[in-house]
Formats: C-alpha cells, structure tokens, sequence
C-alpha cells in the first residue's frame, strides 16, 4: 500500500507532514495553481448508499476522472442512507491513507468528526451532492443552485396541477442536507402569490429506501384522496411513487414531478404516469468532484473563493462562496427528450 503511494506521488508522501509540523490541515496554506496534478493519487467516492442507481452513475463519473488522472479511484459506501452509516467508511478510507475522499453526506452534522479527522491527516475532502458542514469539507460540488433547484420544483408542479390543490413532498432522508435545502427553496416558493391555491402538506420520507418510498407514496393517497400532486426531489422517491402510481387509480390524475434519472422514468414517462421532471447528469458530478480533490490534494488549489482548477472534459471551474463549484443548471425532461438520455 505504501508502496502505491510513493510510486504515486512523486516524493510527496503524507509521511513527510509528520516531519514538517504534525497535524497540519490539508485545507490550510497557500495554494499554488502552477502545481503539476499529481500522479498515482488515491481517491475514494463514499456515496449516501451504494444500491442507489444515481449513486452508481456518479461514483462511475468519479473513478473513470481518478483512472484519467493516473490514480487510482475507488467506492465504497453503507447500504442505507442513514445519518450515521458512513462514517466507518470514512475512518477506513483515513487509515488506508486515501490522498482524498469525496463524500455525498447523508448528515451535514454525523459525518463531520470523522472528515475533520481525515483533513487533520492531510487527506483532502470533497463533498458533492449533499454537503457536510462547512468546516468540515474544503470544497463541495454542488449539482446546480440549490435555490434554482428547489423553485424550479414548485413550478413543474404547479404547472402540472393547474395552479391549485393539494400537493406533498416524498423526500428521500429527514437529514439529507440537499433535499432539506431544496425544500426550504420550494416552501419559499410557495409563499408567492401565484401559488396561494396550493396546499403544501407534512413532508414525508422515503428515506431514499425503494419500499418505503413506495409505501410512503401509497399512504399519502390514502389518507389523502384529493391530493393533486406530488414532489418528490430524490430519484429513489421519483421512481418509487411512479410505479405505485403507475398501477392505481390515480395513474395520470395525481401528477407527480420531482429529480429522477432518465433511466429509472422513461417508462413511466412513456405510459402516461409522469409528464416532466428534473435532473444533472450524476456523472458529470461525481467527474467533477474527482477533479477538485485531485486539484487539492496536488496542492493546486485550497478552497478559498476566486481559486480555478481544470475539471478535464468540463472544463475550468472557479470555486464560488463557501468553497461551492456549481456544475451546471439542471436538464428537464419529457416525452420530447426523455429517449436522448442515458443515466
Ligand atoms: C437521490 C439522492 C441524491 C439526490 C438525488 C436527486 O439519488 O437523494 O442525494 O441528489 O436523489
């Protein structure tokens, strides 16, 4: 293992640090943007959960950027989505002297120990998708605005019930931080005059679990026959909700919207269940995630706001505001253009 990292890294092992001062953090000191991208770079993707298919096409986005970058890449995550299952993944990854972890958190809070732990270590981190607290990451990439998410949730909506009734949230966990700041974004939204016939019910939540996104959509119609809509902002709630929906009396009446993959809903978009929904490519995320680690853990760049890294077939990006890289704003998809995807 040592030897991969050595070969790897030409002469700049994590070993010297312990030489040159102890447990300093990877994100402070300077950044050097003229630093040459380091090789043989260890770089883990730790996603919410691993049978999540958007996961898996963003974790896939993520290694083949380390296997461009001469590294080596790698993912490994728990089976559910819960607040506190990465975090073994994350003091593993730490005694295995990953050079850089990039982590959809499932808990901004839960996780933040064991990643201020790795930063101690030298080992950059990298959130994407859903952020960990900010003291506790050096970048995040997030997939678009997260304001622009969550506003553009309400309208698909609204669009699609006529402006009136009744519509509930099926979220994916109650501590993901994306989806609870997307949510936020949408109940906002809704204070606008131009929504004031929407009733917003209780968010529930799927906990990003295939059997209980469904059972929660199915419960929602039951205790609630005249529900008109549905948001639901996780591909696992999306999916899920569409086939109850897809086999019950509501199939085409209670709209249902939300942020699903093109894979997952083509068929439901085709059978009439759902007209529109949302989404980024997962790949280009985890692709870009790679990129910035790569980028610290080379010593290119810190965090700080203003700095550039080159994301490969992205592109330059500039780090923003609180060391956030947006991707790109979000595809919306439909009848129209559902069959010229692939994810
Ligand atoms: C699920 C996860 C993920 C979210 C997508 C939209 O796969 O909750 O974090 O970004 O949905």
């Amino acid at each position: 293992m040592t030897a991969t990292l050595i070969a790897g890294c030409g002469g700049t092992t994590k070993g010297s640090d312990a030489a040159s001062g102890g447990d300093e953090k990877a994100s402070e000191g300077s950044a050097n943007p003229d630093a040459p991208l380091k090789e043989g770079l260890k770089i883990a993707l730790l996603p919410k959960e691993i049978d999540n298919p958007y996961m898996t096409v963003m974790d896939k986005g993520g290694t083949d950027a380390v296997t461009e970058l001469k590294g080596t890449g790698k993912a490994v995550g728990p089976s559910d989505a819960q607040a506190s299952s990465q975090v073994s993944y994350i003091n593993t990854l730490i005694q295995q002297g990953q050079d850089a972890i990039v982590i959809a958190a499932n808990d901004p809070n839960a996780v933040a120990p064991a990643l201020k732990e790795a930063m101690s270590k030298d080992i950059a981190v990298v959130t994407l998708d859903s952020d960990a607290a900010k003291d506790a990451r050096q970048v995040f990439v997030n997939q678009a605005s997260s304001e622009e998410i969550g506003r553009s949730q309400v309208k698909l909506i609204a669009d699609q019930i006529g402006g009136a009734g009744k519509i509930a949230i099926l979220s994916a966990t109650p501590n993901a931080t994306n989806q609870n700041t997307w949510i936020e974004f949408m109940q906002d939204e809704l204070k606008k005059p131009e929504y004031s016939k929407i009733e917003l019910l209780p968010t529930v939540y799927g906990d990003d679990d295939d059997q209980k996104s469904f059972q929660e959509a199915q419960a929602l119609l039951q205790k609630n026959p005249d529900l008109k809509g549905i948001i639901s902002p996780t591909t696992v709630g999306i999916a899920a909700a569409a086939r109850y929906l897809s086999s019950s009396p509501y199939k085409g009446k209670v709209k249902l919207t939300g942020l699903g993959t093109p894979n997952q809903m083509r068929q439901f978009v085709k059978d009439g269940t759902v007209t529109e929904f949302a989404l980024w490519d997962p790949g280009e995320l985890g692709y870009l995630a790679a990129y910035a680690a790569a980028a610290l853990a080379s010593g290119q760049i810190t965090g700080a706001e203003g700095e550039k890294f080159k994301a490969g077939k992205l592109g330059e990006r500039t780090i923003g505001k609180d060391g956030e890289v947006i991707l790109g704003p979000p595809t919306t998809f439909n009848s129209d253009n559902i069959d010229d995807y692939d994810f």
